[in-house]
């Protein structure tokens, strides 16, 4: 299965996502390794308007570091819609580095419902929270705050208040939550990425040398807290 994804990810262009979706959901079922698995949005690249092109090479980056560091875990970068650049940004740049890709995946779909539509096992889910960690807001934070209900709000109060750019907090996802429940999510990480919207707090005034380094920041705290919570 590993030679094929391998293979699939350096041939990409005739295989569409979806297929591509389908194998890395068969092979979740296969070892349980969704307990293992983190699905992550791009921090940053949306409502904070952080450069895409900047962002991949330090997801790609930041992923590839961990997983020389950890065996055993994987990670998905998720994001909605087929023509995602920062998906396919992403995917070129991992290829290329020849990073394992059975561990470190692409996946189209909704992070609030990997597992009932897409079939992807997924334990950690991590939100593009807001320094509040108020729910609303629009974009994945909203997403999974409704999808989660009031229960994860409550327990998000009781570990922190607010977050510092470049930062994570894990929170335990009560098991009463509809995405505890139906999707398998039992650990909610939130991160506050750099902001290069003008409109939002802490805005750095396209300072990449800053934003560069707290997105930096920011991977690896979410990675190091995920992996705190499986090992
Ligand atoms: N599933 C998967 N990916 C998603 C989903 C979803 N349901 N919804 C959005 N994305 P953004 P930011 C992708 O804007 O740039 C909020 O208002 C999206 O396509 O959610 O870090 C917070 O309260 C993009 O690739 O986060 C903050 O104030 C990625 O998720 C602010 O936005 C992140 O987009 C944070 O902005």
């Amino acid at each position: 299965v590993e030679a094929g994804i391998t293979c699939r990810m350096e041939v990409e262009k005739g295989l569409d996502d979806k297929k591509e979706n389908e194998e890395h959901a068969k092979e979740s079922d296969s070892d349980n390794v969704g307990s293992r698995t983190l699905a992550f949005p791009s921090i940053s690249t949306a409502d904070f308007q952080f450069d895409l092109d900047r962002a991949s090479d330090i997801i790609v980056d930041t992923a590839a570091d961990f997983l020389q560091k950890f065996d055993n875990i994987r990670l998905v970068l998720v994001d909605l819609s087929e023509k995602s650049r920062i998906l396919s940004l992403v995917k070129q740049k991992a290829s290329k580095k020849s990073i394992d890709s059975s561990r470190f995946v692409t996946f189209v779909g909704d992070i609030t419902q990997l597992h009932t539509k897409g079939g992807l096992q997924c334990s950690v889910i991590a939100n593009a929270a807001n320094w509040r960690l108020k729910p609303g807001g629009g974009g994945v934070n909203a997403a999974i705050f409704n999808a989660a209900g009031e229960s994860l709000q409550h327990a998000t109060k009781k570990c922190a208040d607010a977050l510092r750019p470049g930062t994570s907090v894990v929170v335990p996802l009560p098991s009463v939550s509809p995405l505890h429940q139906r999707e398998g999510v039992t650990h909610v990480i939130h991160v506050l990425g750099p902001n290069m919207n003008p409109m939002r707090p802490d805005y750095l005034k396209n300072d990449y040398t800053k934003g560069s380094k707290i997105l930096h920041e920011a991977y690896n705290s979410l990675f190091e807290k995920f992996a705190s919570i499986v090992q």
